[in-house]
């Protein structure tokens, strides 16, 4: 089985998806501009103070019945988890074999020489707006492990990831709107390879249309008792 999962299967864990981030402090920023590589160069500050606080409110939030069911899952079939998140819930819920296609908030490294960054990540109680990013030894700046909208994927996970995808007797796509590429294309290759993918999402997306089969469903309620399922979903 592969899970690829999105945003919304940390939705119920309290983390704010990325359309849901409008209602926050940060309504007057655009979740694309500051998770992207220009807005890094522009403005590091307010893009290193943006993901100090998703690491604060990332480390203060627990699993969910999603991330369970799909850790719990591992007794019963070779479980490869796809994520385009960042946070380590499915890794701190039990999953084994998690790749993560966009990188992760709990590692950093310098942008200049690409060293780790090992230092200690200031807590971010509220959320501010500009945080000046610390400095590696060689005078470069300390960075999230995160892919920003126009950087490339990591080679490993993409690979580990398309692997995954087209040896799955099943695919379960969770919590994600399928806009962003080359990522969203995942599921598409198990569509066009006769796998069946199955959707969980209250709401449609652009992958629904070619689902086997789209459950209008929230991650933390559908999950659970979704294999038990499965003969009567994918026949
Ligand atoms: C690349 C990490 C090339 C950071 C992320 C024009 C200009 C510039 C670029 C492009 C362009 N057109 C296309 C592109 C490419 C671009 C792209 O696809 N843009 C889109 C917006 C059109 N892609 C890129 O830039 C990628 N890189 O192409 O590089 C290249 C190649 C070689 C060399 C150099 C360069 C990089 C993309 C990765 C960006 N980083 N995240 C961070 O997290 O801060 S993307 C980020 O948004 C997420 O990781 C995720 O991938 C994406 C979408 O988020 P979702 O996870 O889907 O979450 P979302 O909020 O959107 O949806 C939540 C879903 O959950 C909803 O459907 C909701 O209904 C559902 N839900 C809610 N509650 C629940 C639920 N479901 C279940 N249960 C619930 N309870
Ligand atoms: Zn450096």
């Amino acid at each position: 089985m592969t899970v690829f999962s999105g945003a919304g299967i940390s939705a119920e864990s309290g983390v704010p998806t990325f359309r849901d981030v409008e209602t926050g402090l940060w309504a007057e920023v655009d979740p694309y501009e500051i998770s992207s590589a220009d807005g890094w160069r522009s403005h590091p500050d307010r893009v290193w103070a943006w993901y100090l606080w998703r690491h604060h409110m990332m480390g203060a939030v627990a699993p969910n019945n999603a991330h369970r069911a799909v850790a719990a899952w591992e007794d019963y079939a070779d479980v490869h988890v796809v994520t385009q998140n960042v946070d380590n819930l499915h890794e701190r819920a039990g999953s084994n074999q998690v790749y993560h296609v966009h990188g992760s908030l709990f590692e950093f490294h310098c942008d200049r020489c690409g060293a780790a960054y090992l230092g200690e990540v200031p807590a971010m109680p509220e959320p501010v707006e500009s945080v000046d990013p610390p400095r590696c030894a060689c005078g470069g700046l300390i960075r999230p492990n995160v892919v920003w909208f126009g950087e490339a994927l990591p080679d490993r996970a993409w690979q580990q990831s398309v692997d995954a995808v087209i040896n799955a007797d099943v695919v379960v796509v969770v919590g994600t709107s399928s806009v962003v590429y080359p990522a969203a294309g995942l599921p598409e290759l198990a569509v066009a390879s006769g796998t069946p993918v199955i959707e969980v999402n209250p709401e449609p997306t652009p992958l629904t249309s070619t689902a086997t089969v789209s459950l209008r469903e929230k991650a933390g309620a559908a999950l659970p008792g979704l294999l038990q399922r499965l003969p009567a979903l994918i026949g």
